[in-house]
């Protein structure tokens, strides 16, 4: 089961009471005070948020209950997927207000994508000014499948003290502990229990012909028939039942283990097939590496050879155990459809399957692409190699953690889903790698061309005693067409530079383009003649001709009208319908055309074109127009040329730097 929903609503905490409430740990923790089982990591602790999913399980009349508590904070969406991944249903815990959060719509759509079934829990029915009502009618009016209340809560706010069970229509008033004295139904209740207990059946009724052939013909079904079409119609995806929930208090916690015992579905396994397992995620901890995994067929024993049918090699699972937490439950197997942990597996990562060579692995991990870009470098030099390999390896542990060089702007660049995320990926660095860096908005690899064309001379003449230095060339400089790169053409006529040195004239022009003429960016697109020049017969030699070519280039290139080039990437966005008007004129704003739109929903796809200089704080952008409803992919399109007045702004700008330095 994993825990889905808006950040802060609860989930670590719930987790936590479903582990004490079933005897897991001995004591309550809470994630305020770092103590929570599922939030163990110090980056987690210090901002009070989970940010890697949480692994645990509990045993509840007599069955085992994996518990995965994911992040409820966007940019650790790659660890939600883990979850989904893993679990063969979800609990939506959901804010006790009338205020749908963002979280909870998207963990809605995240189960409807991936058809999960699921539960919902409002939580928090303890707080002042909580609603359990008024949490419900929002729910109804924005989700679909319509929810409905399974439990409704006895007493609200400080005086939230129980549970009245729909489906078997009994009551508990909660002790402290977590259990439950079994009571009347509330005599001011009963009109509300008749009212949403007719809401259930019918739900129920409407999962199965057969039930809804019943219903129409006796106008109610009983407790069994109840029983079996919830089931039926949360395996579906069609019917998701609401409970009620105070995880401080330890309220309604119990009541939620037992039904997901008995309403959501087991899992679906292939127990007599040779082990087969999915790795859904990578953590670390003071025994090193810590691989997750999911059992899809057979079992998976301790000492175990297990072939990885994604990557080849074989792996040693040498102690296998159940997580709770940190905590490492020792375990001999692990059966299919359960989840186990291993340490120190040698080259197994994140989405990769082990097995038996019985079919081929199982289909990768489905994370979201990178959105947000960082440079990065070391404080401290020489920690170059440090920060490569610290990063490789925690790349290797979070899919949605992107290393790359570039190799134009020579820069080390890290991409992931938000500004927190590269934070945290920073903190990591620097408690486990030991190396601290500093981080900047990448460098936009440009490209210099030239607009007109211009002749320019480059002579390179000192012959005052001793070895004397001598070339003098003449050359063309012209646009070609775009992506055509460097054409160079000899149009000398005669000798005026014997053959020899004319490949060094084309050596000092080609370099000088490489390191860029104008504004630092290689330089592109040009055709460059060589017309005419002067040699020496002592004097001349390859360098002098290095440096008169290098000369005319730069003059030529500067006569001949410099322009940058700019890349430009094709985006989709996929926002609410409602945002399509802001995300429209924001696209506008950032010198980026609309190619079209399409519906998906309730949200459209934008495709668009912008050049990358203006996609760089996208992400964040995006996330506060839409609240975090809104994602985009992109990739490199092509080269288009600058604007003039913002390439001469750069330009101006490398030209004031240039000299600085010189
Ligand atoms: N009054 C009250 N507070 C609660 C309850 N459950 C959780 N909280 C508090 O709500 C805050 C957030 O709880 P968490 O469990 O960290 O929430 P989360 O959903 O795991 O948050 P993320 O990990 O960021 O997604 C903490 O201060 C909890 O103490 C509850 O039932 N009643
Ligand atoms: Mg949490």
């Amino acid at each position: 089961m994993v825990l889905l929903g808006h950040s802060h609503d609860g989930k670590t905490t719930l987790a936590e009471a479903m582990l004490f409430a079933s005897g897991g740990i001995a004591r309550m923790g809470s994630p305020d005070q770092a103590s929570a089982a599922m939030d163990f990591e110090p980056e987690e602790q210090r901002r009070k948020i989970s940010i890697n999913l949480g692994v645990g399980f509990v045993e509840h009349n007599g069955s085992k209950v994996n518990v995965l508590d994911a992040p409820g904070f966007f940019d650790f969406a790659g660890q939600v997927a883990s979850g989904l991944r893993a679990s063969e249903g979800a609990v939506v815990v959901a804010g006790p207000t009338a205020q749908l959060a963002v979280g909870t719509e998207i963990a809605w759509e995240q189960c409807n994508r991936t058809s999960k079934p699921r539960i919902v829990v409002v939580n928090k029915l303890d707080k002042e000014h909580s609603d359990f009502y008024g949490a419900v009618a929002a729910m109804r009016a924005a989700l679909s499948p319509r929810p409905f209340p399974l439990h409704l809560p006895i007493g609200s706010e400080q005086d939230f003290r129980g549970i009245v069970d729909l489906l078997h229509l009994k009551a508990f008033i909660t002790a402290e502990d977590g259990k439950g004295t079994e009571v009347e139904i509330p005599d001011d209740m009963k009109a509300r229990v008749d009212e949403y207990r007719g809401q259930l059946i019918e739900a129920a009724a409407e999962s199965d012909d057969s039930l809804l052939e019943k219903y129409l013909d006796a106008g109610t079904l009983n407790e069994e028939e109840i029983q079996r079409g919830l089931r039926e119609g949360i395996l579906e995806g069609k019917v998701a039942p609401v409970l009620c929930c105070s995880a401080t208090k330890l309220l309604g916690v119990r009541t939620l283990l037992s039904t997901i015992v008995e309403l959501m579905p087991p899992p679906d396994v292939e127990p007599d097939k040779p082990a087969k397992a999915f790795v859904f995620n990578t953590g670390g901890d003071q025994f090193g590496r810590v691989s997750y995994f999911k059992v899809t067929a057979g079992t998976v024993k301790a000492d175990a050879h297990l072939p990885n049918l994604s990557r080849g090699g074989d792996e040693r699972l040498a102690q296998i155990f159940f997580p709770r937490g940190k905590e490492h439950v020792a375990a001999t197997e692990v059966r299919a459809g359960d989840i186990g942990a291993v340490t120190k597996l040698t080259h197994t990562l994140t989405g990769d399957t082990l097995g038996m060579k019985d079919g081929g692995p199982l289909p990768p991990l489905d994370v979201p692409g990178p959105a947000y870009s960082l440079a990065i470098t070391p404080k401290a030099r020489g920690d170059e190699e440090k920060i490569s390999s610290g990063l490789a390896r925690l790349s290797e542990e979070d899919p949605t953690l992107h290393v790359e060089r570039n190799e134009e702007t020579h820069q080390l660049v890290i991409s992931g889903l938000g500004d927190v995320h590269l934070d945290v990926v920073l903190e990591k660095l620097k408690r486990k790698y030991g190396v601290e860096a500093t981080t900047a908005i990448p460098r936009v690899p440009y490209r210099e061309t030239v607009h007109g064309s211009a002749r320019a001379e480059g002579r390179h003449v000192k012959q005052s005693g001793g070895h004397g230095q001598y070339g003098i060339c003449v050359i063309e400089v012209a646009p070609t067409a775009r992506g055509e790169g460097f054409v160079w053409e000899d149009k000398i006529f005669g000798g005026s530079i014997p053959h020899n040195f004319r490949p060094s004239v084309e050596k000092g022009v080609i370099d000088t383009m490489a390191k860029g003429v104008v504004a630092g960016y290689p330089m592109v697109d040009v055709r460059v003649t060589l017309l005419d020049g002067k040699y020496h017969s002592v004097d001349s030699n390859d360098m002098s001709f290095q440096i008169a070519g290098a000369m005319a280039i730069r003059k030529g290139a500067h006569d001949a009208g410099p322009v940058l080039l700019e890349p430009i990437v094709e985006a989709t966005i996929r926002v609410p319908e409602r945002n399509l008007g802001d995300i429209m004129s924001d696209v506008n704003g950032r010198r980026g055309k609309i190619l079209g739109t399409e519906p998906d929903d309730g949200y459209q796809y934008v495709k668009v074109m912008v050049p990358e200089s203006e996609m760089l704080r996208f992400a964040l952008d995006l996330r506060s127009i839409t609240q975090g409803r809104g994602s985009f992919a992109k990739k490199f399109d092509h080269y288009e040329e600058m604007p003039a007045h913002l390439a001469k702004g750069i330009i101006e700008e490398f030209q004031k730097q240039h000299e600085a330095a010189s």
